[in-house]
């Protein structure tokens, strides 16, 4: 048993060390103004290995500081130096001791896990990464978290280009998050779900309706989407949609039209209904059919945003062929599984 928690206080050295990478990593990805998708794959990449890659997981790691900090040196000392010199310095000066410290205890620390307990490691990594990631997450206070994509930007090419998605999500979809945190900051909806927000919503408070509005609507439209969508939906979802429109093809005519008369800026939606009747219908602005007194009603499972933004870069003013594209992308998966959670 002695043997047992010596691995385990190795394991939980191993961690915080983790910890303080994924954070410095974090706040690297947030000063150069990069997306964390960077982050989450390194985590998401922690979390697949096993002991024995990990150790070569944490050398890679340790050698793309080194090259990180010397590329930020030259940057911050050449002949281009920016006003970001002084970031860039400390942050090479933090890589740079990280990685010695790094290398050296996490090669005696995880080479003498690995004798005592070789099985150890993968879940109780994982679960501490987590925990730690939600709790940082709360000490900074921040109400709401631009999510993170399940895919690459340029993953739905060539319906919807690499470029609209990485300005979408990383500039409009931010902007929308971090607007509605500073919309609720110091008020009751402060610690408040965006669903309790959203569903209780003062339609008056233009601030909390449109940045709720875009931070939800967002989120759920990268979801409905995957490099392996398209195609039908089966099942009960289909059932719902034949029962309210009589064929899948009927239902598609039915949410082009929604998506391409709502006039100006706005979403198309596929809702489902307490009872499991499904209704399409479309919103203005950042509106959604989970507010008050909008014209459609239950809850979305299929949101298609209509505003310029979503589509210009690659189709200008054709609106109808972005709607045609958007049907390739469909991830009928992820849109059954919520109609099964709501209906
Ligand atoms: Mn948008």
């Amino acid at each position: 048993m002695a043997t047992n928690k010596k691995a385990d206080e190795q394991l939980t050295g191993f961690v915080k060390i983790l910890e303080q990478i994924v954070y410095s990593a974090a706040e690297l990805s947030v000063l150069v103004e990069s997306d964390s998708t960077a982050v989450e794959s390194a985590v998401a990449s922690v979390m697949s290995l096993s002991m024995d890659s990990m150790i070569s997981f944490t050398f890679s790691l340790t050698n793309s500081s080194f090259a990180a900090c010397s590329a930020a040196r030259s940057f911050s000392l050449g002949p281009h130096a920016l006003p970001i010199k002084e970031i860039t310095t400390r942050l090479s000066n933090s890589f740079f001791i990280s990685s010695l410290r790094l290398s050296r205890f996490v090669y005696k620390s995880l080479n003498e896990v690995k004798r005592i307990q070789p099985t150890a490691g993968r879940n109780i990594v994982k679960e501490s990464v987590l925990n730690s990631l939600k709790n940082n997450h709360k000490n900074q206070d921040m109400a709401f978290e631009l999510p993170s994509l399940d895919y690459a930007y340029d993953a739905l090419e060539p319906h919807i280009d690499a470029r609209t998605m990485e300005i979408h999500h990383s500039k409009h979809h931010a902007g929308y998050t971090s607007k509605l945190n500073d919309a609720i900051a110091g008020t009751d909806l402060d610690g408040k779900s965006i669903e309790d927000i959203l569903t209780n919503l003062d339609m008056s408070n233009g601030a909390v309706r449109n940045n709720g509005g875009g931070f939800w609507n967002h989120s759920l439209f990268w979801k409905v989407m995957s490099s392996n969508g398209g195609g039908a939906p089966s099942g009960e979802l289909a059932d719902a949609i034949n029962a309210a429109y009589g064929s899948f093809d009927a239902f598609k005519t039915a949410f082009s039209n929604a998506a391409a008369t709502q006039f100006g800026s706005g979403w198309a939606w596929l809702c489902v209904h307490a009872g499991g009747k499904v209704e399409v219908c479309s919103t203005p602005n950042q509106d959604n059919p989970l507010m008050p007194s909008v014209s459609c009603g239950g809850t979305p499972i299929l949101g298609l945003d209509v505003w310029e933004h979503a589509y210009y870069l690659n189709y200008q003013n054709r609106r109808p062929d972005y709607i045609s594209a958007f049907f390739n992308v469909i991830n009928w998966d992820e849109v059954s599984a919520r109609y099964a959670a709501n209906k």
